[in-house]
């Protein structure tokens, strides 16, 4: 068990990311209700502020606050009870970041920010928005300096030694965090907040939509790699193996801080301000980040058949039945990678330049964020909550919160199955995405989006429905985890930490070298982005005033 204090750093950050959930969620299902002209919303809210509230809680809160609850535990049991320097600076990270939260969603419900999650200019939000994210993205970097002295004071202890691989894994993802939020923290404190608060007039658009977009691919990245942190050390102990290769996964993950940034472009293949072959050579870099996914994809095939073989399974499959069905912990994390297979495929499909044409903007992008960050990362994080709130409340995971973890978890497949299949066919019959209304006035090629059983909005709105159920389950889980269920007593009543023993003997010194990665990383990065964004800036265009079109 984990000392106190450090604890109760994780159970805060937990408490805000399940606080942001709820909310978030809640505008999900309204979201969906609003597309089918099944609801009215009063004069002082809008579709477009309940989107942007659903974007920023979920996508951005929610699984912030919920990976550094899930670092500061895992660092804590991995390398030792934090110092009281490491433990001050991550209770400041912690308020930074919540401070800049609540300023950013006071902006969004007040109305003065109904700008998406990507705030896109030229819409233009109030000043205090832009502080609020930037305050936001401060925070997480104290917390993120925090965990790096935790790990550089470990390290200087143990010379010569290769940390633990839950640590590797932290620090890695940090990293490329850290090298992320510079086009973020560039646009937003020189673009957008001057811009906003009327100190300069224009903005240049193309260009602070690529340092957004810098920013924005490996942001997906930082959700996905504490998701893959649970599948290369959590799964194999739930399996009762070692990690499978203690290399191979710190190489994975060396090679998202390679090829997470310099890909932003293939979220811009439709923009005319950017030539062709930047977008190429970006694409060319987006399909080298698939690669270690793939690697992962292999190592999860690996620890299912090594775990089966050891109880004895046989014949090419027989290890599929060995799996720990009845362990909701793991059963919640093998749907969430599951369900990875489509959201990765579905997104090498959208880094295809032709396809792109075909799917940018409409449903079919909406589907596959649902299937990577709303389940292949959520639900891991869902599976992980099973165990960590009582790990760090000291109460029980009782039988029938187990039981209810089940539903929950079948809820959310079934939810999510209806609303993102459906999403996926209607983007391809041409329904965009981000709009209020689905009807169109009744245009025949609209009124298509509601009928069929797949092909309709309406399949979206139950699917959406069954996920606010399975949600709202969750959040008694949660509720009940954090303050109610009977505190654990007797030794078998503790939920442990389960972390994997990973083999790390013959694992090349060399991956922890620090200074070979960032180097290499900002060496792709500068010959990905420095001539095409010193084009924008050297041939900037007049420049947008804003718009506030809600
Ligand atoms: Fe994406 C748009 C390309 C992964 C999230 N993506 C988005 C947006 C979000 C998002 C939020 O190229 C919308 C942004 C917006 O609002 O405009 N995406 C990719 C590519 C990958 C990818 C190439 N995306 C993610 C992940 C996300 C995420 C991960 C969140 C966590 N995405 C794009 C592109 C766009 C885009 C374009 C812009 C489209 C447009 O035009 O706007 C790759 O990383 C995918 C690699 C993954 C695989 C799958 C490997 C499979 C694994 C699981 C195996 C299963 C096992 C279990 C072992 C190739 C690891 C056993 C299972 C059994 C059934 C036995």
């Amino acid at each position: 068990m984990i000392a106190v204090k450090d604890r109760k750093i994780a159970l805060a950050n937990i408490g805000v990311a399940y606080a942001a959930f709820l909310i978030g969620t809640l505008a999900g299902l309204l979201q969906v209700f609003i597309r089918n002209d099944a609801l009215q919303l009063p004069a002082w809210l809008d579709y477009y502020q309940i989107l942007t509230a659903h974007g920023v809680l979920l996508a951005l809160i929610f699984t912030t606050f919920f990976i550094f609850a899930f670092f500061t535990t895992g660092m804590s049991k991995s390398i030792g009870t934090f110092g009281p320097k490491v433990r001050l600076y991550s209770w400041v990270g912690f308020w930074v970041t919540l401070f800049g939260t609540v300023m950013a969603t006071v902006m969004i419900v007040s109305g003065k920010a109904s700008v998406l999650y990507t705030f896109y200019a030229p819409l233009k939000a109030s000043g205090w928005f832009y502080v609020g994210l930037a305050l936001f993205i401060i925070g997480t970097w104290i917390s993120s300096f925090a965990l790096i002295g935790h790990y550089m004071a470990w390290r200087r202890k143990n010379k010569g030694h290769l940390s633990p691989l839950f640590a590797f894994m932290t620090i890695t993802t940090i990293v490329m965090w850290l090298i992320a939020c510079l086009g973020v923290v560039a646009t937003v404190l020189f673009q957008y907040i001057p811009w906003a608060f009327g100190w300069t007039d224009t903005i240049n658009v193309e260009l602070s939509r690529s340092l957004f977009w810098y920013f924005g691919h490996p942001l997906v990245y930082f959700w996905l790699l504490p998701a893959y942190m649970a599948w290369y050390l959590i799964v194999p102990k739930l399996l009762g193996v070692k990690v499978f290769s203690d290399s191979l996964a710190r190489l994975s993950f060396v090679l998202f801080i390679l090829f997470s940034i310099p890909v932003g472009f293939h979220h811009q293949l439709t923009e005319p301000g950017i030539s062709n072959f930047w977008k190429f050579l970006q694409v060319v870099l987006t399909f080298m980040v698939i690669v270690p996914s793939l690697m992962t994809a292999f190592t999860m095939f690996a620890n299912f058949e090594i775990s089966g073989r050891k109880k004895g399974a046989v014949g090419l499959f027989g290890w599929f039945r060995m799996l720990p069905w009845k362990d909701v912990r793991f059963t919640s994390i093998f749907i969430a990678m599951a369900f990875f297979i489509p959201g990765g495929a579905g997104g090498i499909i959208n880094a295809s330049f032709q396809l792109n044409e075909v799917v940018h903007n409409t449903l079919w992008i909406v589907g596959h964020f649902h299937i990577t960050v709303g389940t292949p990362v959520a639900m891991t994080f869902m599976g992980l909550t099973f165990w960590l709130i009582p790990y760090l409340t000291g109460r029980q995971f009782t039988k029938s919160m187990q039981r209810l973890g089940f539903v929950q978890i079948i809820t959310w497949t079934i939810g999510m199955l209806l609303m993102s299949t459906s999403q996926h066919i209607l983007g391809l019959l041409g329904a965009p995405r981000r709009t209020a209304y689905a009807g169109y006035n009744n245009h025949p090629s609209a009124l298509e989006w509601f009928d069929g059983i797949l092909t309709s909005h309406v399949t979206m709105a139950v699917g959406g429905s069954i996920l606010f159920l399975s949600a709202m389950i969750l959040m008694y889980i949660v509720i009940m985890t954090m303050f109610l269920s009977p505190k654990a007593e007797r030794p078998e009543d503790f939920v442990e930490f389960p972390l994997a023993e990973s083999d790390k003997e013959h694992t090349p010194k060399f991956l922890e070298n620090w200074a070979i990665w960032v180097g290499i990383a900002f060496a792709l990065i500068f010959i990905a982005y420095a001539i095409p964004i010193g084009d924008m800036i050297q041939n900037a265009p007049p420049g947008s005033k804003g718009f506030i079109t809600w």
